[in-house]
This record gives structure tokens, sequence and C-alpha cells, in this order.
């Protein structure tokens, strides 16, 4: 069975955010999403320079930057987005009722609607939880990467059925292949590790295109514990490349 490629998706996606997510990969030849897991603004937005012509979009756990100020945190980083033309992800995981999430969407400190494109949602709170999530695309976990998950094969059956259906969400975070109405998110992806000991679970670009028909990766110690991290990135970008076009040649 082959997959789509980017070009045929763009032409069926409906969400603004999966065409821009889209647009973006064919232009800069890249899959390839850094997961920017560190702790102050200063490390977030030297991350987001060096890596930024390279990535599609830069994941954040913005609740882990311990210096966090909208203003000097945000603000630059918006522009180093526009700068490299990446688009920003907030890795949030929202897991509740919909009123709770509207409010840790709009409020707190982090203020998350005013900046991110798109964010990832449990999808355990039901249909109506993902209701608030209005102005961004919405990336459901259907499948975890981590050792024990569970995200079996029937709540993943369960999962799919509210994300196929909700206007907002625009893919799945999933290890397992996915409808292609859906865009797929795969994290769990290092070229040197297979595990790192806490219960994640690594594979390569190679598997995550063929085997899954992936169609973003997520890389987060790949490329910023590297001693290059820039390097890391192009590495990751062109394996991530070759993969996809590899996995469009697949009978
Ligand atoms: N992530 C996973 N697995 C999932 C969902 N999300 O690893 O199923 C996220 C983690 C982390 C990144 O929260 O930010 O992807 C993976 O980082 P790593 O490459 O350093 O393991």
């Amino acid at each position: 069975k082959t997959r789509s490629s980017y070009e045929q998706k763009l032409k069926t996606a409906q969400h603004s955010v999966s065409k821009k997510l889209l647009e973006t990969a064919i232009n800069k030849q890249s899959n390839l999403i850094a997961s920017a897991d560190v702790t102050t603004t200063n490390e977030l937005l030297e991350f987001a320079e060096k890596v930024g012509p390279h990535i599609i979009a830069l994941k954040t756990h913005i609740d882990i930057i311990s210096d966090f100020d909208y203003k000097k945190t945000i603000t630059p980083l918006k522009e180093l987005a526009a700068k490299h033309q990446f688009l920003l992800m907030e890795d949030r995981k929202f897991a509740d009722i919909g009123n709770t999430q509207e409010l840790q969407f709009t409020s707190g400190v982090f203020k998350i609607t005013d900046w991110a494109d798109f964010v990832t949602s449990q999808v355990i709170g039901g249909f109506e939880s993902l209701d608030c999530f209005k102005n961004v695309g919405v990336v459901a976990i259907i499948g975890m990467s981590s050792k024990g998950t569970l995200t079996t094969n029937s709540y993943r059956e369960e999962a799919l059925k509210i994300s196929l259906s909700h206007p907002n969400v625009i893919g799945g975070v999933s290890q397992n292949e996915i409808p292609e109405d859906l865009l797929l998110f795969t994290p769990g992806v290092n070229l040197a590790d297979s595990g790192d000991g806490k219960g994640q679970q690594y594979n390569t670009p190679e598997h995550v295109f063929k085997n899954l028909h992936s169609d973003f990766i997520i890389v987060g110690r790949g490329i910023y514990k590297s001693e290059n991290p820039e390097q890391a990135a192009v590495t990751y970008k062109n394996e991530g490349w070759k993969a996809y076009v590899n996995s469009l040649k697949k009978a």
C-alpha cells in the first residue's frame, strides 16, 4: 500500500494549520519538528535561532521554562518563527474537562492561545473537551511512545473516532499508522539510541516513514543534546526527507 505525498495531502487539507504545515514541508524539504526541551529562555531562543532554518515547527513545553516572561520569551520566539518560517507547537497535552482546558489554554502566564499555531491534547475528556481550541490546530494524542503506555488498540480506536470527527483536529501523535485524513506526528525518533532508561522508546526516521507512513518526525534529545545542534538538525532533516521520499516509492 502506498502513501499520499505532501502535495496530495495539501489538495484535500481542510484546516489552515494543516495547509501551512504541508506547504512549509514542501518549501523547506523538511519534515522535522525539533523539540526544544530546554529550561531557560536563553537556551530556547538560541536553539530556535540555530535550528530554525531546517525545521517546519518548533515544539515547546513552555511550562518547563524557569524564567518565563511573555515579553522576553514569547515575543522574540515569535519573531524567530517568522524569520525562519517555522510554526510553534505547544506540547501541552491537555487532559481535562473543556472548561478547565479553555482556562489553561487562554489564561495563566503562558496564554498559549496568543502564540501557538497548534497544540497537543489528550482526547480522554471526550469530543466536546476539544471545542475550546478554536483558533489553533489540535494534534490529538492517539498513542504514546513510552513503555507500558495505556494507549492500547481499543483506546486508540476510540481516540481516532473523536479525532476524525472533530473539526479542530489536524492530526495525531502515534506510534501506529493512522487514517490519511489526519497528519501523523511521530516522536520517539533517535538515530543513536534505542531508549533513555526512563521508559522512552526510539525508532529511526526510516522505520516511521516506511512502516507507519508518518508525516512528521519529532526529535528532542537527538538534536538539543547534541554537541552541534545545528548540524544534528540538518542530519535529521536530511534523514527524514530521504525516508519520506523512499516511503513514496514503496509499492
Ligand atoms: N513525546 C514523546 N512521546 C509521546 C508524546 N510526546 O516522546 O508519545 C514528547 C516528549 C518530548 C519529545 O514530551 O518532548 O516528544 C521527545 O523527546 P526525546 O526525543 O528527547 O525523547
